[in-house]
């Protein structure tokens, strides 16, 4: 039950009377993020809100739970989890634990501390599409109360917070600090599949001042392990995107290189393990389809964006842009070569999607660079079918693909394209039974299967 104060401020700002009433919280805000049970409201209960929220129960906080989507809200308080990374009996418990599901904005001015977890998009032409964190903006605009923290999770460009989430509370007529509102930024570090979970993962946080930095720093620690502290919001944002340009960068580095070892018939997975027995200096990333996710192919692009309005070109980030974005055009080159050397055309030949979510033992395929090579096939005229153990047939035809199981007889097939190699599959079965395989993950020579008829990428 929120206490009378907090009562008093959801009505007055629901009904947008703006209160200036200062609720002088008995307990200094640092003490109360530290000591007291205090409640986590989301805004955004998607696969890095919900483990968020759900961390949060875990650890003997409240919990409040807001979505625009009844529908998704109604399922959740139901039990039924639409995340990986989140069980129907995890969230049954939290259910239990108390935690509650509600479309109605209104309820977050109970809470103590908003996390904005809403998606972070790219645009028709690939620019940064702020629309969900605004949308968040206005919500908190509406509930905004003294004693709140407010934490933008959502991956962006530095600046956005303070561009973005401080006018909404300044328009709510409340000042950071001096009002006891404070503002953060702390970016989601969820990588699906991935073993460690949201409430085993470090958490970097900024504020948008150093007292909010600091009532933020005390609040996530009682939610996850280890905090780190950093000078501002801007910088915490830099962090995120400075993680997963990494990645994007060096994956395209690899890939660009995987297509020059192939021309001097040099066998690039070969040449990564050895590098890889370097005891320092020496990161291994493997080239593929391309890169999928709502992450990696994205988030640079932000910065890319941010980057250009100050007029300062990032080569890097473009030219890996320009390399992965071609990677699914490549591997189907290489497939229509592999069918042409053995006299087939592409157009009219079974083929064999092997995997179609964005990586491995993980059934997500947004933005699944594996699922471009097979439109690409397709486009091209080949009878495109996948076995993929993860997603579900409605799935695979909903891509235009028809579905495989794994006991079907192979035996139709020209060629198999291992794309996303999941664990569990039959890889053996499908050397066997198809007469030639292209492997674009390494995952014969990983697994030390051996066969003739399979090419690596
Ligand atoms: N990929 C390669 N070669 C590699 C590694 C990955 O081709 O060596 C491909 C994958 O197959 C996939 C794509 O890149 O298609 C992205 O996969 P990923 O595992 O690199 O990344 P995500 O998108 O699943 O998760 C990333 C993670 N970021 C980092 O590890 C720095 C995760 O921690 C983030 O939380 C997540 O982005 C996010 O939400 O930002």
């Amino acid at each position: 039950m929120p206490n009378p104060g907090q009562a008093l401020v959801s009505i007055l700002s629901m009904a947008h009377i703006p209160c200036k009433v200062l609720i002088i919280s008995p307990v200094p805000r640092d003490r109360f993020f530290q000591d007291e049970r205090w409640t986590a409201g989301v805004i955004g209960l998607g696969y890095v809100g919900l483990p968020l929220l759900l961390t949060a129960i875990k650890k003997g906080l409240g919990g409040i739970g807001f979505d625009i989507s009844q529908e998704l809200v109604d399922a959740l308080n139901a039990g039924r989890s639409h995340i990986d990374d989140v069980s129907d009996e995890e969230l049954e418990k939290a259910l239990a634990d108390g935690v509650e599901f509600t479309t109605d904005p209104g309820r977050l001015g109970e809470a103590d501390a908003l996390f904005i977890c809403v998606p972070s998009p790219l645009g028709r032409n690939r620019q940064p599409d702020l629309s969900y964190i605004e949308a968040a903006a206005e919500t908190v605009q509406r509930v905004v109360r003294p004693g709140q923290l407010v934490s933008l999770e959502s991956t962006s460009y530095p600046g956005t917070t303070e561009d973005f989430v401080l006018p909404a509370i300044e328009r709510a007529g409340f000042k950071l600090d001096t009002d006891e509102v404070y503002l953060a930024f702390s970016p989601e570090r969820v990588s699906p599949g991935e073993d460690l979970k949201t409430g085993q993962i470090p958490k970097v946080v900024g504020g948008v001042t150093v007292e909010s930095g600091r009532i933020a720093e005390i609040a996530y620690k009682r939610i996850v392990p280890a905090v780190h502290l950093v000078s501002s919001a801007r910088a915490a944002e830099m962090t995120k995107l400075i993680e997963n340009t990494y990645r994007a960068v060096n994956i395209g580095l690899v890939n660009e290189i995987a297509q020059l070892a192939h021309e001097l018939d040099i066998d690039i997975w070969e040449v990564i393990d050895a590098a890889a027995t370097k005891p320092f200096g020496f990161q291994a990333f493997y080239p593929g389809p391309g890169v999928g996710g709502h992450c990696i192919p994205l988030d640079p692009q932000y910065l890319s964006w941010r980057a250009r309005e100050a007029n300062f070109a990032t080569r890097f980030i473009d030219t890996a842009e320009q390399v992965n974005v071609q990677m699914p055009l490549y591997n189907v080159t290489r497939i229509s070569d592999l069918l042409n050397e053995r006299g087939f055309p592409v157009f009219g030949t079974e083929v064999l999607g092997v995997g179609i979510s964005y990586k491995a033992n993980i059934a997500d395929d947004r933005e699944s660079a594996s699922i471009e090579v097979l439109r690409g096939l397709a486009k091209r005229g080949a009878q495109v079918s996948v076995l993929d153990p993860l997603v579900g047939d409605d799935r695979i035809r909903s891509h235009g693909f028809n579905p495989v199981s794994a006991d079907d007889d192979l035996g139709r097939f020209a060629i198999a394209a291992v794309l996303t190699d999941h664990s569990g599959v039959d890889y053996e079965r499908i050397a066997r039974e198809v007469p030639v395989v292209y492997d674009a993950r390494g995952v014969y020579r990983r697994l030390g299967l051996k066969f003739d008829n399979v090419v690596p990428l």
